[in-house]
């Protein structure tokens, strides 16, 4: 049996992933990238959970893609033909990046550390993004030659605008946390040995909302980032409709009248 490259906690309705290759930053490795994968899957079809924490084990949070991997390191024999590092993106990443955004719960991203290449940008792919005030961004791609994946090209430029997105990609400087939160790259900065607490708070709060309204408000979103404001305005009657005949709102605006504690269940 391989490694436990991903870590799994079950905190009530809070599923957290942890990242568990500390001796090399939590790089990703094609078989973590697979444990990933499978331990969202496990985390989407499990009804109790109600919202995914990931975080870091060790002093960060994930180094990227591992540049040592078989899959993408250089071949030391010149003669070699290249590697095609494509069929990582295609065959590990995208399907990554498309299930954290698809997940049917809330996803939270503890930044505990240092958040490089793709390890940054699958952290800013979550839907709340907290780090510590040590941790750091960097867009380490154009360090090493290559452009901005597992969504950075896409996410940048929407977070912080082009020219925030193109000074950080093209540089690849070290994007301290605070300042991070000062661009509106990520939500919140808290004291290192605050963040798993704060982390986690957030995540159990999210845990007990209603988890379709958010998960929509989510899809909305993304959705309207490319729409004009009256199609924006019709998407959301048409998702305001839908959850209007759903348990939650029905619960939720009765217990609001009954000046209780809303019990929400759908997921
Ligand atoms: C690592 C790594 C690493 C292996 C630290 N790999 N060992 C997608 C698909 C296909 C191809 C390519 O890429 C992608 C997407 C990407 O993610 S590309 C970007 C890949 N990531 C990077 O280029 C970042 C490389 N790492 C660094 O620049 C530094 O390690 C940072 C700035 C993250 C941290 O620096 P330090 O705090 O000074 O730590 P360190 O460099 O001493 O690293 C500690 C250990 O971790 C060290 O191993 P060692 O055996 O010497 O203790 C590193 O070799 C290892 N490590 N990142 N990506």
């Amino acid at each position: 049996m391989s490694e436990h490259l991903i870590q799994i906690e079950q905190h009530g309705g809070v599923r957290v992933l942890r990242l568990n290759r500390p001796e090399a930053l939590n790089a990703f490795t094609a078989v973590m990238l697979g444990q990933l994968r499978h331990a969202l899957e496990a985390a989407a079809d499990d009804g109790p959970t109600r919202c995914v924490l990931i975080t870091g084990a060790g002093r960060a949070f994930s180094a990227g893609q591992d540049l040592a991997d078989p899959h993408v390191a250089p071949s030391s024999d010149p003669a070699a033909a290249p590697k095609d590092i494509g069929h990582m993106l295609d065959h590990y990443y995208i399907p990554l990046a498309l299930r954290l955004r698809s997940m049917p719960v809330p996803v939270v991203a503890a930044v505990n550390g240092v958040a490089a290449g793709a390890g940054a940008n699958m952290a800013l792919g979550c839907d709340l993004v907290l780090a510590a005030e040590t941790a750091s961004f960097i867009q380490a791609f154009s360090r090493i030659g290559l452009l901005p994946d597992c969504g950075g090209t896409w996410l940048l430029p929407r977070l912080v605008g082009r020219a925030k997105a193109l000074e950080l990609a093209l540089l690849g400087d070290k994007l301290k946390a605070a300042d991070a939160a000062a661009l509106g790259l990520i939500s919140r900065v808290v004291p290192d040995a605050e963040l798993a607490d704060a982390a986690m708070a957030v995540a159990q709060k999210l845990a007990g909302m209603p988890t379709r309204a958010l998960v929509e408000t989510r899809r909305a979103m993304d959705e309207a980032l490319r729409l004009d404001f009256e199609p924006a305005l019709k998407q959301e009657a048409v998702l305001q409709s839908q959850l209007g005949f759903a348990h939650d709102y029905l619960e939720g605006a009765a217990a609001f009248l009954d000046k209780r504690k809303p019990e929400f269940k759908d997921r």
